[in-house]
């Protein structure tokens, strides 16, 4: 079925459906599943298929996004020689960061997480992800700047962490900042800035995690 609205062509919308009790199940056991994911600084060097890789990035790339410009490119760095610059890099800034840059009040809401300006995972991670939001495009040489391009890069982010964790690999959020070396580093052109960094692989085999606890419903949710 095919009908055409101001000269584009609609299709059916093929989402799968579900009778209740079975969304109720199905959204508790995705919920319990999720609660399970973890920021994990201890990553295995371990190898990961490229197809995983692929398949998550695709993941991601399925969030919506302003008036469908899709304003993201997801670099995915296996080069261990890239890795090292990129590691050499970010704890170059970070070192300014944990030495001078952040707050007292700031570095004391770290501790509970226990991080450094050391980034051992950067090189030690099968794999990088240095997703780029793409500020604008070039319409026939003048620059068309993207639509909601934080907040389209943000939800594919989320959705590329929940792949991730769909298919029992861990990663984090690392930002190092300013973050314009990874866009020099991996030769991005000038309409592209880096957005986050997650490194992705096997959580090493004894990696833990601070025990921190989510908020509550009744503390994060508000139903009128
Ligand atoms: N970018 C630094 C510092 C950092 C900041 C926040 I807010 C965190 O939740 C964690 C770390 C780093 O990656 O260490």
């Amino acid at each position: 079925m095919k009908k055409e609205v101001n000269g584009y062509y609609h299709i059916k919308y093929t989402g799968q459906q579900y009778p209740a009790r079975e969304m109720i199940s199905r959204s508790k056991e995705f919920y319990e599943y999720m609660d399970k994911r973890r920021s994990v600084r201890e990553i295995d060097q371990k190898s990961v298929p490229k197809e995983i890789i692929e398949n998550v990035i695709k993941t991601a790339a399925t969030a919506p996004s302003g008036a469908h410009k899709q304003p993201w490119t997801f670099c995915a760095i296996a080069d261990p020689v890239l890795k090292k610059k990129i590691r050499e890099a970010a704890e170059k800034e970070e070192y300014e960061s944990y030495n001078g840059r952040m707050s007292e009040r700031w570095l004391n809401d770290l501790k509970p997480m226990a991080t450094n300006w050391e980034k051992p995972f950067l090189e030690e991670s099968p794999w990088l992800i240095v997703v780029c939001k793409r500020v604008y495009e070039m319409d026939e040489n003048e620059k068309a700047n993207n639509y909601y391009v934080n907040e389209s890069v943000g939800i594919a982010c989320g959705m590329l962490i929940t792949a991730i964790h769909n298919a029992g690999l861990a990663t984090l959020t690392h930002t190092p900042s300013p973050m314009n070396f990874l866009t020099k580093l991996l030769g991005r052109p000038e309409n592209e800035r880096a957005f986050l960094l997650l490194p992705v692989g096997y959580p090493k085999a004894d990696a833990l995690v601070p025990e921190l606890s989510r908020k509550n419903l009744e503390e994060m949710a508000v139903f009128y």
